[in-house]
């Protein structure tokens, strides 16, 4: 078989099955089966969403390394965006009704804000683009949920609809915040994860990105450790709902992945650091109104731009390198931003938690509707195939999955330590332990699941495996 993906090893031998579904007589469970091959060689669907103006867009922009996302506060994203792999560009508005696409403006590599079709009559906008990273992951961009307000304006209803059925589609979330996670936002993660309408699995991986991470402190030394260890502490604190909270300083990462940094840009800093002490700098920089206040060289349009591109925290970044290194050029201090903005770090982690997670999202989902399919029609072999297949150790993160959902629900409600010790092993895995240790945690997991319900004792069974799996002679002996 060809392997594109050889890190997904779950969703590799779930194809087998879809294969054979793919072969059976029956006219429905082959339909399955085909339906199930496509989605499983299809990337990784990524819906990025988040309160509107959270910076999904900048963020989508860094990581596609184009600013084609249009980006701005109010209400720039009014449609869903989808970014998918192919070797040429192109943007077709989708509209709600059967009458044909239309093409949507490019200016220059950004997408035009203004669409073929009023905002509320399109489905989607199908954007095709030669970019690397869009092998790997088809990425959606959405309006985002209403802003602070509770407002239920028509529009705002729509948005969130459109949003909510983006998300059906993707195999995982990446929820953009700014700070410690509101209400309506863990609220949000929570429909999104239990699905609207159990069509499928749907985005039941999500992480966050906690985007504006300049903006934690005023100083700008400690204004990345402040928000690393706030995405720390909500790492820990919602466990439940985010494979992991990972800080980047969006503004800044689009800027430098997308090249944006022309040598007229380097010019004005230097021409500031120049004439600014530090300390001027300094107060220069509190704000936006400040910074284009403070006399000195460099028009006021050419300030706004600057901010624009680096924001308060990137001009100071780039200042102080220009101050030791005044030959510094457009290629240096595009990649001072690049490390000033934290974007490499949030990418290897965004990849390894969506990676290995969507593995067994995209398994999951698949198998199950295989099952489910060949159980209606009564393909015995295929059924037997796929029950096989879920019997094995190396799908044993399937059945973690389910006793998430289970724990996410709140359906099932394990006493305070076993919680914990559930919430470790959906999200990040039990460390190995000896037989010993494991021992006593099946037992506390024995006497509990004697006092429990079905759906406990369901999620009590998974743990006992788990923990005989953190122990090698587990590893070896269990099947
Ligand atoms: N200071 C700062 N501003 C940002 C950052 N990311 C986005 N913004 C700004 O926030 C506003 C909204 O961003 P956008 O990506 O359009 O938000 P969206 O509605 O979630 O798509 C824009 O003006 C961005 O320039 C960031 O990391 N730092
Ligand atoms: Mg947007």
């Amino acid at each position: 078989m060809v392997t594109e993906r050889p890190e997904w090893p779950l969703t590799d031998s779930v194809l087998d099955v879809a294969e054979r579904a793919a072969a059976s007589s029956q006219t429905a469970l082959a339909a399955a089966g085909h339906a199930a091959m496509l989605r499983l060689r299809r990337p990784l669907g990524v819906a990025v969403v988040g309160r509107v103006s959270a910076g999904k867009s900048t963020l989508v922009n860094a990581v596609l390394g184009t600013a084609v996302s249009p980006t701005a506060g109010g209400e720039c994203t009014r449609v869903v965006y989808v970014f998918r792999h192919e070797l040429w560009t192109s943007a077709m508005a989708v509209p709600r009704n059967s009458s044909p696409a239309r093409p949507v403006r490019l200016e220059g590599s950004r997408l035009a804000a203004d669409l073929p079709f009023p905002a509320a009559d399109i489905e989607r906008v199908d954007v095709t683009m030669p970019v690397p990273m869009l092998e790997l992951a088809t990425v959606f961009d959405t309006p985002g949920l209403a802003s602070t307000n509770r407002e239920t304006s028509a529009v705002t209803e729509r948005l969130l609809d459109d949003t909510m059925s983006a998300t059906v589609a993707a195999d995982a979330l990446l929820f953009c915040v700014n700070g410690p996670i509101k209400e309506d936002e863990e609220e949000a993660v929570r429909t999104f994860r239990t699905g609207r309408s159990k069509v499928r699995m749907t985005g039941g991986s999500a992480v966050a990105v906690l985007t504006k991470a300049d903006a934690m402190s005023q100083d700008r030394r400690r204004t990345l450790k402040e928000a690393e260890s706030l995405a720390q502490r909500m790492s820990a604190s919602h466990a439940d709902i985010f494979g992991g909270v990972f800080p980047v300083v969006g503004l800044l990462a689009e800027t430098a992945m997308t090249g944006a940094l022309r040598a007229r840009h380097v010019t004005a800093l230097a021409e500031l650091a120049t004439a600014w002490t530090v300390d001027d700098t300094h107060v220069a920089l509190l704000s936006d109104e400040v910074f284009y206040e403070v006399p000195g060289p460099v028009a006021t349009v050419q300030r706004h731009e600057l901010m624009g591109l680096l924001g308060c925290y990137g001009i100071g970044e780039l200042m102080e390198v220009l101050r030791s290194s005044p030959r510094a050029d457009v290629r240096v201090l595009t990649q001072v931003a690049r490390e000033a903005s934290g974007y490499d770090q949030m990418e290897r982690r965004l990849r390894m938690t969506l990676g290995s997670r969507a593995d067994v999202m995209k398994a999951g989902a698949t198998l199950q509707e295989l099952m489910d399919c060949a159980y209606y029609v009564g393909d015995w072999n295929v059924y037997g195939a796929a029950q096989e297949l879920l019997d094995r150790p190396e799908m044993f993160p399937l059945h973690l999955l389910d006793i998430s959902r289970q724990l996410a629900s709140g359906r099932v409600k394990p006493p305070p330590g076993l919680a914990e010790q559930a919430w470790v092993a959906v999200t990040v895995g039990l460390a190995p332990v000896r037989p010993k240790e494991a021992a006593m945690h099946v037992a506390q997991w024995r006497s509990w699941s004697s006092l429990t319900d079905n759906a406990g004792r369901a999620v009590a069974r998974v743990m006992i495996r788990a923990w005989q799996l953190a122990t090698d002679v587990g590893r070896r002996s269990w099947r």
